[in-house]
């Protein structure tokens, strides 16, 4: 008997997928490991409206009892955000945790990965993972650059996560052949600020053309999606100047108790939170609801 992938399409992305309508992948790793409970399932409710509000259809992604699901139930999403023995899935370990019946949320790049076996080629999360400050000797550096380079899915982003090596993450990105997109603007954004130092490779200011891009590199037979950098709404960013001390106490903190490989980018989110008393989630919730307003038109544009 050939065995099946245990895929589930929720109702309404079935339903998107059978009219051809348009549909934006959302993350489960930013629900259990990037925000608190209950914030963490208001967001991603609201995350979800805004892109019904758009005109196209939320699916959210995680892997529940072995069954990789596409659109989740509001139960499941409820079930998911309050659970805290939920593994952190990336390429290395989605396909074990499936087989093995077991329970995970997507990163980035699994969410990626996903949402190409399930025919969805947009995906809006906050930011994406990168190479960590000091990789020199850790060689900390997330799967989700990889994954860009490999799997042909746009994923909206307010750039890499300012707690990463901005400058290093944007080389790699570079060298692995990534189109980097900052929208509206021509420095990249820096995650919870708006701007950054840094040049941003290509620029676009309408979601017609990066969908027009997304479609040109499957023309030409190119691996890998696109990065677009979307920054921050600007009544919403945090000046980078205030975060750049919490952000290095942050990291020194976790270099003295020891956190490595998945723990890291959970526990300094959380350390931030906690040093910004909660504007660093306030932040972090405005520009997710601003990325996945910009994924819908994307979405939008490459159905039409
Ligand atoms: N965006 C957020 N918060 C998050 C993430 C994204 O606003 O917590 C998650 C994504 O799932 C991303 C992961 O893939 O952080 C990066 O983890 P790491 O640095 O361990 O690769």
């Amino acid at each position: 008997m050939t065995q099946q992938l245990p895929l589930k399409y929720a109702p309404e992305v079935q339903t998107a997928k059978d009219n051809g309508t348009a549909i934006v992948a959302l993350e489960s790793t930013i629900i259990t490991h990037g925000m608190p409970y209950p914030q963490n399932v208001e967001t991603a409710r609201q995350v979800e409206q805004d892109i019904r509000d758009a005109g196209a259809t939320p699916a959210t992604i995680a892997v529940m009892d072995g069954t990789l699901h596409i659109g989740l139930t509001d139960a499941e999403l409820d079930t998911l955000a309050q659970a805290d023995d939920v593994a952190k899935l990336s390429r290395a370990d989605m396909a074990a945790c499936i087989a093995l019946g077991g329970t995970g949320a997507t990163t980035v790049a699994a969410t990626m990965i996903a949402a190409h076996l399930a025919g969805i080629s947009v995906f809006a999360t906050g930011g994406i993972g990168g190479v960590h400050k000091g990789a020199e000797t850790s060689f900390d550096i997330s799967a989700d650059l990889q994954e860009l380079s490999q799997t042909p899915v746009t994923v909206v982003a307010a750039g890499a996560k300012a707690i990463l090596d901005l400058d290093k993450t944007y080389e790699v990105l570079e060298t692995l052949g990534v189109p980097v997109i900052a929208y509206g603007q021509d420095t990249l954004p820096a995650f919870w600020s708006s701007a950054s130092s840094l040049a941003a490779p290509l620029r676009m200011d309408r979601a017609e053309d990066i969908a027009a891009a997304h479609k040109m590199r499957a023309l030409m037979g190119l691996p890998g999606g696109q990065m677009v950098a979307n920054p921050i709404p600007s009544d919403a960013e945090i000046p980078a100047s205030t975060l750049a001390p919490i952000i290095d106490k942050a990291l020194k903190e976790a270099e003295d108790q020891g956190i490595a490989a998945k723990s890291v980018t959970p526990f300094l989110l959380g350390r931030i939170f906690e040093l910004t008393e909660g504007a660093s989630l306030t932040a972090n919730i405005a520009l997710v609801r601003n990325n996945a307003r910009l994924a819908a038109k994307i979405a939008q544009s490459l159905v039409a």
